[in-house]
């Protein structure tokens, strides 16, 4: 089997995504650090790498992708032993998409917008409009998740994992109220549950969170 190599820090959501899946996937690789803040990801070697000079990246024998939604489809479909957190089913793949573009295009996002001006620009003052829109994201999630256990019905999914990693970073931008949100808190306590979940995802979230949470005002 080819090396598989991950580029990555642990306080990233999307990294924490990627490694849900391969620990999920009980999948070998080897994980080199990048470290943002000294602006690794711009050097020229891993420009050459991914000219979008983000984290996650995949490095399967010379193969680069990157985008965690992409990296996670990527394994399940070529390494999985089964489709069971990628389905194949097209109506089932189709809802999956909808969660793992929601992640991308929504979810995620809120998050960024604020933790990028704060970590590479000392930005603290961040816009109300900006946590009505990460509100704005989990009423959304809220009702996806509804009465089934996991965000695309009762089977857990690499939608799940990059959610969930998002999730659990976007906490110290706005608490995951267990009244306001039962679906959600119930669906983060469940997933905390995985025998895997801490080492791949609740040590960097921390980080993540003990960083951030009280950072910044609201203006
Ligand atoms: N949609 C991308 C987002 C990746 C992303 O924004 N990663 C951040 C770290 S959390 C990053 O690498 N930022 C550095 C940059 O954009 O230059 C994914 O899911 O992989």
């Amino acid at each position: 089997m080819p090396k598989l190599v991950l580029y990555g820090l642990d306080l990233s959501p999307p990294v924490r995504a990627c490694l849900l899946t391969f620990r999920a996937l009980d999948l070998p690789f080897e994980y080199k650090n990048v470290n943002l803040l000294a602006a690794e990801h711009l050097s020229e070697e891993f420009l050459k790498k991914n000219p979008q000079h983000t984290v996650p990246l995949l490095d399967d024998d010379g193969t680069f992708i990157w985008d965690s939604h992409a990296i996670c489809s990527y394994l399940v479909d070529k390494y999985g032993k089964s489709d069971a957190l990628y389905p194949k089913d097209l109506v089932k793949r189709a809802l999956l998409q909808q969660r793992l573009y929601f992640d991308a295009s929504i979810l995620f996002p809120s998050l960024r917008n604020i933790s990028l001006p704060f970590f590479f620009k000392k930005e603290t003052q961040v816009p109300q409009e900006k946590i009505d829109n990460v509100r704005e994201g989990y009423e959304h999630l809220e009702k996806f998740i509804g009465d089934n256990l996991y965000v695309t019905g009762n089977s857990l999914t690499i939608a799940d994992f990059c959610c969930a990693a998002t999730m659990s970073s976007l906490v110290a931008v706005l608490d995951v109220d267990a009244v306001k949100y039962p679906k959600m808190h119930a669906w983060l306590d469940r997933l905390a549950k995985l025998p895997y979940y801490h080492e791949a995802n609740t040590v960097g979230a921390e980080k993540y969170v003990n960083i951030i949470k009280n950072a910044f005002t609201i203006v």
